[in-house]
């Protein structure tokens, strides 16, 4: 008997590893799969015409040999697509799950920076989260001149705290006196006729954390800064043009010369009651708000009190020398009253 075997095999040759897909089988004759079961997908057709010198059951012996080395590739391949879809999963949920711990950093960030004082973006994230807190106005800082240095920082205080400085000074204000040159003593004078009340450091929780912002916003820090010390001025009065670095030895025993000052408004002036700097370079008419100041703001560069606002200049220049150009002064309240709180900043720590 002749035993014609035709396998379904591909016209083009297998590439290792390659599926096989199924191609149309040519037969003749009897058409059998005496091998097939469920799970082949290959069909073997046996045709048989002619007595073979071959033993039937050897042919179908051989034929079986032949075939196993595809079934373990066919096998093998499906574990590897399996190993790789499993990959792709476990990459799926370790990206997702990332993507879940990054979102919820955001979020616990903002709340526990506060606790990370010399964390890089603190200033930043503080400042999103009092916004957030106490329905903070918009904060911006602006400069206002290079010669002396000095910025203003909107909306730096919120109202409470501005509310909150003038009920703790107001029991305790006194006649502001000004310091001796010759002597460094303080002493009453004509130049300063304003009352004034000083807040040890840290003496609150609220006063804690005004003296944490500044030292952020300047940065100085904290422990660099003298108390705050709260001015009231009524209709008349004023502070003539001064600097507040000291030119005697007596006053710079403790933290050194004051570097830079804080100044920040702590209630609205109807009229009057701008900060000067008479000394000043740069054209003192341009700034915005030249048509609202008083005949003595006119006389240097000013700016207009504003509950919130801070000023920030420096006595110091860049390269460590005294700046003459820091000269200022308060004009005469015209209307009104004007409250404000000064914080002065040392070269090294201050000790109270
Ligand atoms: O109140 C002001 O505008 C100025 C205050 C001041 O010059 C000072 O405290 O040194």
């Amino acid at each position: 008997m002749f035993i014609r075997i035709y396998y379904n095999i591909p016209r083009n040759k297998k590439k290792p590893g390659a599926q096989t897909e199924a191609q149309p089988t040519e037969h003749y004759g009897l058409d059998r799969s005496p091998f097939s079961t469920a799970n082949e997908t290959e069909a073997i057709k046996i045709s048989c015409y002619s007595v073979s010198f071959i033993p039937l059951n050897f042919q179908i012996l051989e034929m079986v040999k032949a075939r196993q080395p595809r079934k373990l590739s066919r096998t093998t391949s499906s574990w590897w697509t399996l190993l790789l879809m499993s990959l792709v999963l476990c990459s799926f949920l370790v990206v997702v799950v990332l993507a879940l711990r990054i979102l919820s950093n955001a979020n616990t960030n903002t709340s526990s920076v506060l606790s990370k004082p010399n964390h890089l973006n603190s200033i930043a994230r503080n400042t999103h989260v009092e916004a957030e807190q106490h329905h903070h106005r918009e904060r911006w800082v602006e400069i206002i001149s290079w010669e002396p240095r000095a910025f203003l920082y909107h909306n730096f205080l919120t109202k409470e705290e501005c509310e909150y400085l003038v009920s703790i000074a107001t029991p305790n204000m006194r006649k502001s006196e000004v310091v001796d040159n010759e002597t460094g003593k303080s002493k009453d004078s004509r130049v300063r006729t304003s009352s004034g009340a000083f807040l040890v450091r840290g003496r609150d929780k609220i006063v804690r954390n005004i003296e944490k912002k500044i030292a952020e916003f300047s940065f100085i820090p904290i422990e660099h800064g003298e108390g705050l010390h709260v001015l009231h001025y009524e209709v008349g009065q004023k502070y003539d043009p001064h600097f507040d670095y000291f030119m005697d030895e007596f006053n710079t025993k403790n933290g050194g010369q004051r570097i830079a000052t804080m100044l920040m408004y702590i209630s609205d002036v109807e009229e009057g009651g701008e900060t000067v700097f008479p000394n000043a370079k740069g054209n003192f008419s341009s700034v915005p708000w030249w048509n609202e100041l008083s005949d003595c703001g006119k006389k240097g560069l000013s700016i207009k009190p504003k509950m919130g606002d801070a000023l920030l200049f420096w006595s110091m220049k860049p390269d460590g020398t005294l700046d003459p150009l820091s000269l200022h002064g308060s004009c005469p309240v015209i209307k009104g009253n004007k409250w404000s709180c000064t914080k002065w900043m040392r070269l090294t720590e201050y000790k109270t």
